[in-house]
């Protein structure tokens, strides 16, 4: 099963996205994500000019030892660019070994440790109220849990708040410079509690409730919110605070027992191991394509089952349909699997390019046993839409410093 070809595509249906096409002499190929929102291009050439012709020859099946040696054979190892140029290679060679031995990912996982997969979704409002009658269409169209953002009153712009654009592929699909967007922890503050307590008085306690603060606290500020919310049992918050010192951590984790969840920037094991072994988070939530693809998501959601840490895969439109087709098989596999983002199966353009075969119904997700990933690219229809610069946000305190967005 020798490597023959290994092509790069980069589309933009709405937003950029980056997939890599590995090809053996046999015909079989496989797909992968290598999509790193505001710097594509940086994957894009690093793939072509410094992963591809390394690996022509080799054999397909080598899946470790082709991880390993594009992993430590790089020498500046870990980082976002080389960690997703080496997901997508590795995400491609599960499912060209899933389709040469005919059966779907998670089968040569190990198998399925549950039937579906719980979806979380998302509600973001330009106020309380809106914000709660997004939930309430999610509720009934039988999702079990909400993420739920809102705009915070005195700020122009907020975190995961569409505003006037249609869904997140215009909000974000074209930023030919980055945006800059304020924030302000107090007005957040005076605004958080309102929308989970009236969200609670609202739906009850049945829903699962989640939280995304993007990064947007200190330590002590997390601290504060997860004690204010308590009261109204949050499946977990999410990027409370920025752990680059996971240390920091500890100070959340010692004022509040609401759940915590991090990781969708995180690029290895590396950058999470203290969190997880010293029990100072409750979900995981790095990405196959930001983490080194399938072998990096399993070997992290093992070392995590140890410390009773469930896996909560990023599933941003950031992400293309393969990464999230990928987090499917891991998903219905992995025994200590929590829930998967899910902002939708694309728009009607990357539909045309992104054929996949997952169901969601209830706001459950059912991985297909098409044989790989389950996944198709049209390289035709990707032609139609050609890569857009386009950047994220930078985020401003009010006084003009620049803070986490
Ligand atoms: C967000 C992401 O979905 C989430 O949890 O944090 O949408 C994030 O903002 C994007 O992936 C950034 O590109
Ligand atoms: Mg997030």
């Amino acid at each position: 099963m020798k490597i023959k070809e290994i092509n790069v595509y980069v589309c933009s249906p709405g937003r950029n996205f980056v997939t890599v096409k590995v090809i053996t002499e046999e015909g079989i190929y496989g797909l992968g994500d290598a999509t790193l929102n505001g710097r594509e291009m940086a994957v894009v050439s690093y793939l072509q000019e410094h992963v591809a012709p390394c690996l022509i020859g080799r054999n397909a099946h080598d899946i470790e030892d082709i991880w390993q040696y594009l992993y430590k054979g790089v020498y500046w190892r870990k980082g976002p660019v080389n960690m997703a140029a080496i997901a997508a290679i590795d995400m491609a060679l599960w499912d060209i070994k899933g389709k040469a031995a005919g059966l779907p990912v998670y089968q040569l996982l190990g198998g399925k440790s549950r039937q579906a997969v719980t979806l979380y979704a998302h509600a973001s409002g330009e106020n309380v109220e809106d914000t709660l009658d997004k939930t309430e269409d999610l509720i009934k169209q039988g999702f079990k849990a909400i993420r739920l953002q809102s705009a915070v009153p005195g700020l122009n712009v907020t975190y995961g708040v569409l505003g006037d654009k249609k869904d997140y592929y215009e909000l974000q699909g074209n930023r030919p410079l980055p945006p800059e967007e304020p924030w302000s922890t107090q007005k957040y503050f005076n605004m958080i509690e309102e929308l989970f307590s009236k969200a609670r008085a609202r739906f009850g306690n049945d829903v699962h409730l989640l939280h995304d603060v993007h990064s947007r606290l200190t330590p002590i500020e997390s601290a504060k919110l997860g004690k204010l919310l308590e009261p109204y049992n949050l499946m977990f918050l999410e990027d409370a605070s920025i752990a680059e010192n996971q240390d920091s951590y500890k100070i959340i984790r010692h004022h509040t027992t609401t759940p915590l969840a991090i990781g969708e920037t995180y690029n290895t094991i590396w950058d999470c191991k203290d969190l997880i072994q010293n029990q100072l988070i409750d979900y995981l939530r790095a990405a196959a394509t930001h983490a080194g693809g399938i072998t990096a998501l399993r070997r992290m959601a093992d070392f995590a089952s140890i410390y009773n840490v469930k896996t909560a895969p990023h599933g941003a439109p950031d992400l293309s349909p393969i990464c999230f087709a990928a987090h499917m098989h891991l998903n219905i596999w992995a025994p200590n699997f929590g829930i998967q983002e899910f902002v939708g199966l694309g728009n009607e353009q990357s539909k045309s390019i992104f054929k996949q075969s997952i169901e969601v119904k209830q706001g459950m997700a059912y991985v297909s046993d098409a044989p790989g990933l389950g996944i198709e690219f049209d390289e035709e229809a990707a032609k139609e839409f050609p890569y857009k610069r386009s950047y994220l946000p930078v985020s401003r305190l009010e006084d003009g410093t620049v803070w986490n967005w």
